[in-house]
């Protein structure tokens, strides 16, 4: 199927201006300041966007697309997700884990939801593991799920310094982000450890102590939640400088720890990404461990975030958009594939109104979204 997009002000995160693009299946094959429809090829669509800014589909690394929760006992175990959740947010590349709950959610489930989600239309990876150490795998251990189960990419969301985590030792720790490294080399994956961070005193402390006391490379390790607490924050200014990336928790607030970062700390802009936590439990507990307070995340928070990033903290669209682009493909080892506006490039591209709200979205060159609306859905969604 052939495609054009036609006079598209393109975001590639880089502005490059009035752009036709041309869609070849599902990859972008050419993009010019002008594109004439090829005769003698078939049918060829051409969609005319009219001048309006068009971005890269947004890649979220931390979903609990087949729910999570359960901090509240049984009746608080999150729903599933469903495609137009992901897709109507502009999402168009999702990481799907488990979280607290490694007792009745399982990876055969998240695996065939991960499945599921590729066929109705984006694409997806997933985390091998839970919170807990040992962690849940589909086959024998973290390696193997890593060097052989395709969507699978790394371990996580494996939790430290909370009263929810399994109390890992460094040395379990060092153990289990060895198994992922080595998987993904053998795999081809980027064998990622992503630590879901607590509001623990010693936060990020037991991932400076597995990199002073082995020979793990930073760019392995992705803690998420960073922005939980100003201690965390300062912790990941310090992780940042020595060269990682610092995942924050898309939300209300979300966008002041990122302007800490970046103003207080000068923590540069590509040492930082987003994610939703989307269908994740968001509970809160009182000092005594009591659960207070339970909400359920959104995709939609990675275009909150955003938004307020670029309107609240004046952060220029190119640079706010690596938050939720280049800079996740980076982490996913997925440069130049996913992220980007680019020739070769996957046709996961977003059409933003002036109001920076979703008009299309095409994930993979496929049209699934229009005024905002999800025009594919998923196979039961109404
Ligand atoms: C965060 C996912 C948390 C689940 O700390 O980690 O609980 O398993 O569904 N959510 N436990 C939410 C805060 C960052 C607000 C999860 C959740
Ligand atoms: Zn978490």
């Amino acid at each position: 199927m052939i495609k054009i997009i036609k006079n598209a002000n393109v975001y590639s995160p880089e502005p490059i201006g009035k752009r036709d693009i041309l869609i070849l299946d599902e990859r972008i094959a050419h993009i010019a300041e002008k594109i004439d429809p090829p005769t003698g090829l078939g049918e060829v669509e051409v969609v005319d966007v009219k001048g309006a800014t068009v971005v890269p589909g947004f890649i979220d690394q931390h979903v609990h697309i087949i729910g999570g929760g359960g901090e509240g006992g049984p009746a608080t175990r999150t729903p599933e997700i469903q495609l137009s959740q992901i897709t109507t947010n502009g999402v168009t590349t999702v990481v799907g884990c488990l979280g607290t709950d490694g007792t009745t959610r399982h990876m055969y489930s998240l695996l065939a939801k991960a499945r599921a989600l590729e066929i109705e239309g984006i694409t997806t990876f997933i985390y091998t593991g839970a919170y807990e150490v040992p962690t849940p795998t589909i086959l024998d251990n973290v390696r193997d799920d890593v060097a052989l189960i395709d969507k699978v990419i790394g371990v996580g969301e494996i939790a430290i310094s909370d009263h929810r985590s399994a109390q890992p030792s460094v040395e379990d720790l060092k153990k289990l982000a060895a198994e992922a490294r080595v998987g993904g080399l053998l795999g081809g994956k980027p064998g990622l450890v992503h630590f879901h961070v607590g509001g623990g005193p010693r936060g990020i402390q037991p991932i400076f102590d597995i990199l002073e006391s082995t020979e793990l490379p930073i760019t392995i390790f992705t803690p998420t939640h960073m922005n939980r607490n100003p201690q965390l924050l300062e912790q990941g200014a310090r992780f940042a400088k020595q060269g990682g990336k610092v995942d924050i928790t898309a939300g209300r607030n979300a966008y002041k720890g990122i302007m800490r970062l970046l103003n207080e700390f000068n923590v540069p802009i590509e040492n930082i990404t987003i994610s939703s936590d989307g269908n994740g439990s968001m509970p809160r507990f009182d000092q005594d461990g009591n659960l207070v307070g339970l909400g359920v995340g959104s995709v939609r928070t990675n275009l909150e975030t955003w938004r307020d990033v670029m309107i609240k903290g004046h952060v220029p669209m190119e640079e706010a958009l690596k938050i939720l682009t280049t800079n996740v493909a980076e982490n996913l080892k997925l440069t130049g594939k996913k992220g980007c506006i680019a020739v070769g490039a996957d046709a996961d591209i977003v059409e933003l109104t002036d109001e920076l709200e979703i008009n299309r979205v095409w994930t993979r060159g496929r049209l699934m979204v229009e005024n905002g609306e999800a025009i594919v859905k998923g196979t039961f969604e109404q």
